[in-house]
């Protein structure tokens, strides 16, 4: 494992010096509350009934001010894939699309994410691509997180490529306290859960509510880097990420 995590740190440094070189197609930092992409062009939208307003972003580079603040998520047992944020991009002129973002939550929020993409400019979604593997927790602040789109035909070079970042219902079984028992797929599991997850397993006895709250920070696309070798031990990365997911 250890060798894993360190090709994969050394992957990711190379990833991020590439893309800085080769330009960055599209990026939100949310500076000034704004959703206007800060570096190229594209849409944020809130779906599934979300609303947002801005809060203190996550302090990593390239900025350390604001971040977008969502809320009013579905209620318990309700609408699973629909609620969440939308970021349609152009990526004419690119291959190897990655989407990296930071993302944080609040204690009653969600703790399973799931990123959908689509090739039509949001006219129909491939569900189910990638999730968090129920990786939120509020106890560490913002946690970044790599999408790897560079094995799907027609992410890149696409006038309608966009992704959904969505809150789901946790896949497997829990119980939140004793009482608040779920079975999988059937309920929504709050950040700061009591129920499981090392190394965050959280202090939170009570339910999941829709005040909660999910922050994003520095929602970037890039192209692939221009290494052919780097490209693969990063395809490699996304396929076990996948897997494990
Ligand atoms: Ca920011």
């Amino acid at each position: 494992m250890k060798s894993f995590a360190t090709t994969g740190a050394i992957a990711s440094i190379a990833i991020a010096a590439s893309a800085s070189a080769q330009g960055i197609i599209t990026q939100w930092t949310f500076e000034g509350d704004t959703t206007t992409a800060t570096t190229g062009s594209g849409v944020a939208s809130l779906i599934g009934g979300t609303t947002a307003t801005f809060g203190s972003g996550s302090g990593a580079s390239p900025n350390t001010g604001r971040a977008w603040n969502t809320t009013t998520y579905q209620a318990q047992g309700a609408g699973s894939g629909t609620a969440g944020v939308q970021f349609l991009v152009d990526t004419t002129g690119y291959q190897g699309i990655q989407l990296s973002f930071e993302h944080r939550a609040s204690g009653t929020a969600s703790r399973w994410a799931q990123v959908d993409y689509t090739l039509d400019g949001g006219a129909s979604w491939v569900t189910g691509f990638w999730n968090n593997g129920g990786g939120l927790s509020p106890h560490d602040s913002f946690y970044s997180f790599t999408v790897d789109f560079s094995g799907v035909a027609g992410a890149g070079n696409n006038a309608g490529f966009g992704v959904r970042i969505v809150s789901i219902f946790s896949p497997t079984a829990f119980n939140q306290n004793g009482t608040l028992a779920f079975g999988a797929n059937a309920a929504y599991m709050r950040a700061n859960a009591d129920a499981r997850y090392a190394p965050d397993a959280g202090v939170g006895t009570g339910n999941y509510g829709t005040s909660g709250t999910w922050r994003f920070d520095n929602v970037t696309f890039t192209p692939a880097p221009g290494a052919v070798a780097l490209l693969g031990v990063a395809g490699l990365l996304g396929t076990r990420r996948r897997r494990a997911a």
